[in-house]
């Protein structure tokens, strides 16, 4: 199939708004769509909440009746079933549209090609595939929450340049500048939920909400927590946003007085397996299942170097966005990511450097690993 540089500039401004829908069309794929006739743009839209119109029903309504005969340009494959609104299949052949070019077909289980099929069937001119990476890497969280039922997992750190997360004592605030921690809100906003641990919420007591200018939407606040000792006065109990404690200990008398003050104070407790029966950590992958069966798309985890290493040991990591400090923190300071001896440097853990930034005084990698 061949696309024109036409077909390629009107794909590229569906993307752009697709990615209005950002922060917002959680748990949703953020969706963009241009109408064009006769070379023209006739009509815009974006999908913006769930619950809310899609964007081919937007761009149509701004089109009205210049959208028969049109194109439409969509990021992804237009749906064909009815969920919280009717099908955009449908909305587009009561248009009149005649040809649909879309970036990436819809994992929905409940779409997956019968969008297009249907399209085609309609007579349809229809075309598939048109910067297709690019309307993927807005939605790898939903498009990976619908073929696994697990989130995409964005592991974040904040380190000095020996690799340093935090002194001995455990002291962390602050390796990075005021720059790279503001950066962090953007990437807390754009994720369904952000994930720590109870030995986090102790040490540094952080709220992990989106404190961006204009945020209408608070991630979840997961917190990893096997023996309930996440201290109820903690700022992430008081924040705005739901919270979402998950443990292993459910139904044990010590833990019944702790549970019933949380639930108190609104916070859901969930239940998943020990990785190993009688250890103290829980199951991740469980963590992660659990997580997608909550419409979590993407997740951002903002932790210690035990959960880190764990998390990439374990390969459960597809992204690491590490923030680097030009500092030293010496060598008694607590590693960026606490891993067992390697027998031989063949057996290191690899990454490929995706996009390098500076951020303030501060450097960002965005990595992924390779595989082991
Ligand atoms: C489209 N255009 O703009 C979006 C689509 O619950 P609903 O009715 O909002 O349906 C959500 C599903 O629709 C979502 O899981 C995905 O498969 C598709 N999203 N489809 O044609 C859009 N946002
Ligand atoms: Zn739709």
């Amino acid at each position: 199939m061949s696309f024109s540089t036409f077909d390629h500039d009107c794909m590229r401004r569906a993307l752009v708004l697709a990615e209005q829908g950002l922060f917002t069309s959680d748990p949703n794929p953020r969706v963009g769509c241009v109408l064009t006739r006769d070379g023209r743009i006739v009509g815009e839209g974006a999908h913006l909440h769930a619950g809310e119109a899609h964007a081919e029903p937007r761009a149509l309504a701004v089109a009205g009746s210049a959208a028969r005969g049109a194109t439409a340009y969509v990021t992804l494959e237009p749906c064909n079933h009815h969920g919280r609104t009717p099908p955009c299949v449908d909305a587009l052949l009561a248009a009149g549209v005649t040809r649909v070019v879309y970036a990436l077909r819809d994992p929905n289980p409940r779409v997956d090609g019968n969008g297009g099929a249907r399209l085609a069937a309609a007579g349809v001119a229809t075309e598939c595939g048109l910067l297709e990476r690019e309307a993927l890497a807005l939605n790898e969280g939903f498009v990976k929450r619908m073929r696994l039922g697990r989130p995409f997992v964005r592991l974040k750190s904040a380190a000095s340049l020996d690799g340093r997360v935090a002194l001995a004592d455990g002291s962390s605030q602050w390796i990075t500048g005021e720059a790279a921690r503001a950066d962090v809100q953007s990437w807390r906003a754009r994720s369904s939920a952000v994930l720590t641990t109870a030995a986090t919420v102790i040490a540094d007591d952080p709220r992990l909400t989106v404190r961006l200018a204009g945020a209408t939407r608070q991630p979840l606040r997961v917190i990893l927590d096997r023996g309930v000792r996440s201290p109820i006065n903690a700022r992430i109990f008081a924040a705005p946003g739901a919270v979402l404690l998950i443990t292993a200990a459910a139904g044990e008398r010590s833990a019944a007085a702790a549970y019933r003050a949380l639930r108190a104070r609104g916070v859901e407790i969930a239940v998943v397996p020990t990785a190993v029966a009688g250890t103290r950590s829980l199951d991740l992958a469980s963590v992660l299942d659990l997580l997608g069966t909550k419409l979590v798309n993407e997740l951002l985890i903002e932790a210690g170097g035990i959960l880190a290493g764990a998390l990439l040991a374990q390969g459960l990591v597809d992204e690491w966005l590490l923030y680097v400090a030009p500092k030293l923190l010496g060598s008694n300071a607590q590693p960026l990511a606490v891993m067992p001896p390697l027998d031989t440097l063949a057996d290191a853990r690899s990454f490929e450097v995706i996009e390098t930034a500076s951020v303030g005084d501060d450097l960002r990698l965005r990595l992924r690993p390779r595989a082991h």
